[in-house]
């Protein structure tokens, strides 16, 4: 007998192969119907939108390194977003804006290590919101509100396709567990986040991430911070992150110094807060494809994706 022996597709055959699976238009729809539900809630709710930037002087720093993505264009720098937290505190300091969404492409350049994670993509989309004058209680219940309005919506327009690629239709859930972070990292050890979200059988909040400098600290315990991340059961994690944030000048400043940041890089953020200028608000983004992956019970991440933006792989489109 010969040994056939199977060539390596091209990148070409593999791209045309990730474009042609049966079940892609099933999962786009399930997406889109997911986009068109947030943005009626947040119509329902009274945010205004805002039009996604793709390129700025200044972006999200993260609080995890990434390959630079950057470009000079009329003799500065732009980074591509990789998230629009300034530009949400910024857009808030007009005072007749009080809360705003952006269906928000991002795009983190992720390192090799992230390529088979599941939920990570080196673009992808975030919706992202942000209230002025509201903490972390208002957003937690929002988000929560956000989930029933946008399962419902999916289990009344699109059952067939739930009922399909989920196995049932998406259930409502009552309020979400709140964990914090050192607590299940002395009961679990490092892989916490991961445990809890693959014993878990509904969505809940994990509070205290230590991140990036635009995170509030909290007044009452320096050293912990009142951010909180959504984690999708079922061992699908994080699927939101969100903050109150840092607003005053001394606090930012000393915040960026405890983390790390270049301070030259927001020279001119730094120059708007000096003037007290930026208002107290809270907020977050959830990733679209996380939800749309969640929902569908998919393993990778890249089956939500049309055109694959797996880190570290090679495309032709
Ligand atoms: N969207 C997140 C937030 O509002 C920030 C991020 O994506 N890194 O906190």
């Amino acid at each position: 007998m010969e040994l056939e022996i199977l060539a390596e597709p091209t990148v070409l055959e593999s791209t045309v192969s990730h474009l042609s699976r049966a079940k892609l238009p099933k999962i786009l729809k399930v997406q889109q119907a997911i986009v068109r539900a947030s943005h009626d809630f947040m119509f329902k709710k009274g945010l205004t939108q805002l039009m996604p930037l793709m390129l700025s002087p200044i972006t999200d720093p993260l609080n995890h390194g990434v390959v630079d993505a950057s470009i000079t264009y009329a003799e500065q720098r732009w980074s591509l977003t990789k998230s629009m937290i300034f530009h949400k505190q910024l857009a808030l300091m007009h005072p007749d804006l009080d809360s705003l969404y952006i269906v928000s492409p991002n795009v983190r350049l992720e390192f090799a290590d992230r390529a088979d994670t599941g939920r990570h993509l080196f673009e992808f989309t975030q919706i992202d919101f942000e209230f002025k004058g509201k903490d972390r209680f208002f957003v937690m219940e929002f988000m929560e509100e956000l989930v029933n309005f946008v399962f419902k919506r999916l289990n009344e327009e699109i059952p067939g396709l739930i009922q399909e690629l989920r196995g049932e239709l998406l259930p409502q859930y009552e309020k979400w567990p709140v964990y914090r972070t050192e607590k299940l990292e002395a009961q679990l050890g490092p892989d916490y986040e991961k445990i809890k979200s693959e014993e878990a059988t509904d969505p809940f909040w994990l509070l205290n991430h230590t991140r990036e400098f635009y995170d509030k600290e909290d007044p009452k315990r320096p050293g912990t911070y009142l951010n909180y991340d959504v984690i999708w059961p079922e061992g699908f994690g994080e699927g939101l992150s969100g903050a109150e944030r840092e607003h005053e000048y001394r606090q930012i400043r000393k915040r960026m110094a405890d983390v790390g940041t270049n301070e030259q890089a927001f020279t001119h953020y730094l120059e708007v807060a000096k003037e007290g200028r930026i208002p107290k608000t809270a907020g977050g983004g959830f990733g679209v494809e996380r939800m749309t992956r969640f929902i569908c019970r998919l393993q990778d991440i890249d089956e939500v994706t049309a055109f694959s933006r797996k880190p570290f792989t090679k495309a032709v489109f």
